[in-house]
């Protein structure tokens, strides 16, 4: 007799028809393994061994070094429950189109079979995917990422209870690129793309999209969140929880060397990216990391920016789409000032400054979470970490200050669901646009984003001890267009401020939008701040959050009905509160 697990791949294997299927173990042999398969592919290459160890250089197609969220579908069966921020496309019409294409793709290839936790091994909050695909560098960059092989199977045993992902190279031709998610089904197709998000089926498409539904169904939250502990002088650690759009600095964030070590204050990494929460015993919300690792951006990634990191990925890493030095060391720009003479691109060509940088704009590097040494002693805590703060953010170079905090959990929904963000290299398309990103889950909600919202507000309901929720802004600019706050290690000073507040001692003024601090409220001493940048990190103008209010009412409307009475309610009373501001006042 076979298993739902052994049945589900011979159906595969019907449809792709592989030379030949691979179980992988998880085993350090198979990584071993699939890196050579991947030299002889020649798109990889292995790194200087003595500065490097077991660290490689992976080249992927040029035209394939994002998400694609054009390409990116909910196939419900109502076009309703997608909503209206998703790409939709009908389950059976979806399966026809992107059957007709997995039709012999894996012919002459190797399907490899890869079982995978997403959790703690021993967590019962955590849940298992397997992932099929024709690609090597998935399979070594789901080694790292989760926790692959043995390990699962021993888990999921004859149960069917797991996601199916099926993933195939293709033909890498954009034109026939889908990544498809089936919420109703718990199942992921997806052709055509090796990069990331697209291919490593494990980390958006089931750990955000198709766990954002399976969590509303079954009353937790999948959430596009880092996870911190903030420990302070004595010892005590306080856990927090922060959402920010794709590169926006959440691994930096996550990781921080805190500027405030010597007086005790000190960050440990849980995770930083994604946050499965769940209400815990003693009526706080629990929050664990469903990864293993970190697929973090390497431009700007230096000593000053993430020093753990650039210790923790001189080892066992694989790095994609960066440059290589003639000391086959890898490079991206902003990692020293002074870029080495003589460089491989991104491309594997001899690097001409004249021609643009020499690493890919999204390159990314790939490591072992364990590698860091923050890594917090209870990032794998089967109970998850009790989360005390929700951190809300984006790249905003105007409006939003430094640091606010909401009202309520109601309002802190309403400031979250209309939170914005310039956009960046991460995904396929123009940087520098603002757009909402609520929740930073445009991109990740499996579902209607006006049902995201309820069910936001109805886990508020459900928390006897719900976290408090802020929103920072790192990326203010002055009216030179310098940014106004240093950031990295600094921003602890900003999670100084929220720990007083979860403790009811920080000192803070209500504005229109919410309560931020005094300007003498945070710490900065050691810093070069002056008084004058301060009140304008700290400042609320009325009159361009009017403009704010109106735009987020136009966001609002495409949602209809379906939005949350709630939302439409502080919607008003946030309108009522900057029209009682009165004139000229700041
Ligand atoms: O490509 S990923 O989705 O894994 C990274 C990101 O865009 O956040
Ligand atoms: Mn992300």
């Amino acid at each position: 007799m076979s298993t739902p697990l052994e049945q589900w791949v011979e159906s595969v294997a019907r449809l792709t028809r592989p030379a030949k299927i691979t179980w992988c173990d998880g085993s350090e042999d198979e990584a071993a393994r699939m890196q050579e398969q991947l030299i002889r592919e020649g798109q990889t290459v292995r790194l200087n061994d003595k500065t490097y160890p077991n660290c490689y250089l992976h080249r992927s197609d040029p035209t394939d070094v994002a998400r694609t969220e054009k390409v990116t579908f909910i196939c419900t069966r109502e076009r309703e429950n997608a909503g209206p921020t998703n790409n939709w496309m009908a389950p059976a019409e979806a399966r026809q189109t992107l059957s007709r294409l997995f039709d012999g793709s894996m012919k002459d290839r190797t399907m490899y079979v890869v079982p995978y936790i997403l959790g703690p091994a021993a967590s019962p909050q955590s849940r298992i995917g397997v992932e099929v695909t024709d690609s090597a560098y998935v399979v070594a960059s789901m080694k790292i990422m989760s926790r692959m092989g043995k390990v699962a199977l021993d888990r999921l045993g004859s149960s069917s209870d797991f996601v199916p992902g099926m993933h195939s190279l293709g033909d890498l031709n954009p034109d026939r690129r889908y990544i498809a998610h089936f919420p109703e089904e718990k199942l992921i197709w997806s052709i055509g793309s090796g990069y990331g998000g697209n291919a490593l089926l494990g980390k958006k498409c089931f750990a955000l999209r198709i766990a954002s539904w399976m969590a509303r169904e079954q009353g937790w939250m999948a959430e596009h969140m880092l996870i911190l502990g903030l420990e302070s002088p004595g010892g005590k650690v306080t856990y927090m929880a922060a959402a920010f759009p794709s590169a926006c600095g959440k691994t930096n964030l996550a990781m921080m060397v805190s500027a405030l070590e010597n007086e005790g204050y000190r960050v440990w990494t849980i995770g930083d990216d994604i946050a499965w929460l769940q209400v815990g015993a003693d009526g706080y919300l629990h929050a664990i990391n469903p990864e293993a690792g970190f697929f973090g951006v390497a431009p700007g990634t230096n000593e000053k920016t993430n020093p753990n990191v650039m210790s923790a990925i001189r080892r066992n890493s694989i790095f994609t789409n960066t440059a290589m030095t003639s000391r086959q060391e890898p490079w991206w720009e902003g990692m020293d000032s002074i870029p080495p003479t003589d460089m491989l691109d991104w491309q594997g060509r001899q690097w001409d400054s004249s021609k643009g940088p020499a690493a890919q704009a999204n390159s990314r590097y790939t490591v072992p979470a364990v590698q860091s040494s923050s890594i917090s002693p209870r990032w794998e805590d089967p109970g998850g970490v009790p989360i005390s703060a929700f951190i809300f953010g984006g790249r905003r170079a105007r409006l939003a200050p430094l640091v606010y905090e909401a009202n309520n959990w109601q309002h802190g929904v309403y400031v979250a669901a209309t939170m914005a963000s310039e956009t960046t290299a991460a995904i396929t398309g123009a940087v520098g646009v603002t757009r909402r990103d609520p929740m930073a889950m445009l991109p990740f909600c499996g579902y209607n984003m006006a049902d995201y919202f309820g069910h936001w507000l109805e886990m508020g309901r459900n928390i006897p001890h719900p976290p408090k929720i802020f929103h920072v802004n790192w990326f203010r600019k002055g009216d030179d267009g310098k940014f106004l706050w240093p950031g990295y290690g600094e921003n602890v000073r900003v999670l100084k401020w929220m720990l007083e507040r979860i403790e009811g001692k920080a000192a803070a003024t209500e504005t229109p939008i919410g309560v931020v601090p005094t300007p003498d409220a945070l710490t900065l001493d050691g810093l070069d701040v002056t008084r004058k940048t301060m009140l304008e990190l700290l400042s609320v103008d009325p009159a361009a959050w009017i403009k704010e209010h109106e735009d987020v009412g136009r966001f609002f409307q495409e949602f209809g009905d379906r939005l949350p009475d709630e939302l439409r309610d502080e919607h008003r009373r946030l309108g009522e509160r900057l029209q009682s501001v009165p004139a000229g006042s700041k």
